[in-house]
């Protein structure tokens, strides 16, 4: 397979250059700057065509009611392409004068950033979610995500667990923490509903001159899902003052004012129940748990799952984490006092 002979299949003469910061698909921009060819990982993804036809029926849907999208392109008759070796391409348009960040530019931006993540829900208030496949199951089953946190430490398959017994110990002691969720979902008392689960900051497009978002990217795990996760899946970027992987550990916290400007965002545009309320406090911390899990699980397992520069890749971003959650922790009342405050 030669790279720049993938644009002509979807109708496109230009050549290709690497885009983007994502760490799960290799993403392409057109030399033109006019459409994002991405090969999909079919590893993580392994029903990318359930998955292609999740993400038409939900962009479709937002277009519908005008609110901005991604728009995909066909290849022949269908929204993707499979190459001779395999791979599973597909092609959407670059949406004008958008940029994505790693960290947060400024602080109003964060307001914006949590209505639109509400929005993003209201949208789909009338989406009939039977008709979604579960593209990677039990994505945020965080009690399974332990499971195999606990599996990956005891098989050490690559020797690695005696030099993390810290960072082990750390999550080890919040086990409570994978139940919570999932506890209402089985009580009745968290409703399910379609959510995005991967809002982190650079799964949003910003304006580049207003730094507002515009709309919602990477819809690859569109699927039911709780609200909290996506509020807390973003908090976990836009309130730490670095990107999840600095390396210097000294410039990580968590900030009180990205999260109380970020929450009064969310709230201005979601409708939360009395749980929903009562969890966000919580939420905070919750996907900084999952995905602390997660790096921690794949740095054990000998980096296979997220896309890593330098050995201990996984462990910086694991340490990041941690970092956070030890700030939250040690500020409980203050961001019950922001969140009762903006109720
Ligand atoms: P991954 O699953 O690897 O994170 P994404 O779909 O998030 O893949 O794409 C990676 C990056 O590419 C995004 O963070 C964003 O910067 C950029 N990107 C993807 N699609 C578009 C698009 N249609 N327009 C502009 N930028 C895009
Ligand atoms: C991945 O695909 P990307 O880079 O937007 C991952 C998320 C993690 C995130 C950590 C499908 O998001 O679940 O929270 O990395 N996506 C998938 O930064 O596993
Ligand atoms: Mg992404």
């Amino acid at each position: 397979m030669n790279l720049n002979d993938i644009p002509q299949h979807f109708n496109i003469n230009s050549r290709l250059s690497d885009y983007g910061d994502g760490l799960i698909n290799n993403t392409y921009v057109t030399d033109d700057g006019k459409y994002i060819i991405q090969k999909i990982n079919t590893n993580v993804f392994t029903n990318p065509v359930g998955m292609t036809d999740n993400i038409i029926k939900v962009t479709n849907h937002l277009e519908k009611k005008g609110i901005p999208t991604l728009k995909f392109i066909k290849s022949g008759d269908k929204y993707y392409y499979t190459d001779e070796d395999g791979n599973f391409w597909r092609c959407s348009k670059f949406i004008d004068n958008t940029v994505t960040y790693s960290a947060p530019p400024d602080d109003k931006c964060l307001y914006y950033e949590g209505r639109i993540i509400g929005e993003f829900h209201k949208a789909m208030i009338d989406f009939d979610a039977s008709v979604l496949c579960e593209p990677i199951p039990d994505f945020h089953h965080t009690k399974r995500r332990f499971e195999r946190f606990r599996a990956a430490l005891a098989e050490d398959k690559t020797g690695r667990a005696k030099t993390v017994e810290k960072e082990v110990g750390f999550f080890l002691n919040r086990e409570n923490y994978a139940s919570v969720i999932l506890d209402g979902f089985a009580d009745g008392s968290i409703p399910l509903r379609v959510t995005h689960n991967d809002t982190k900051l650079n799964n949003i497009l910003f304006d580049k001159d207003t730094k507002k978002p515009v709309c919602l990217i990477d819809l690859d795990t569109v699927m039911p899902g709780s609200v909290l996760y996506d509020y807390s899946d973003a908090i976990r970027i836009c309130a730490s003052t670095s990107a999840e992987d600095e390396k210097d550990i000294s410039k990580v916290s968590f900030s009180l004012d990205c999260f109380k400007t970020f929450t009064e965002g969310f709230l201005s545009s979601s409708e939360l129940n009395a749980r929903e309320k009562d969890l966000l406090r919580f939420s905070a911390r919750l996907m900084l748990f999952e995905t602390g899990i997660r790096f921690l699980t794949d740095y054990l397992e000998g980096d296979v799952y997220f896309k890593t520069t330098y050995p201990e890749h996984n462990l910086v971003r694991t340490r990041n984490h941690i970092k956070l959650i030890e700030d939250i922790e040690s500020h409980e009342d203050e961001i019950q006092n922001i969140i009762d405050n903006l109720l």
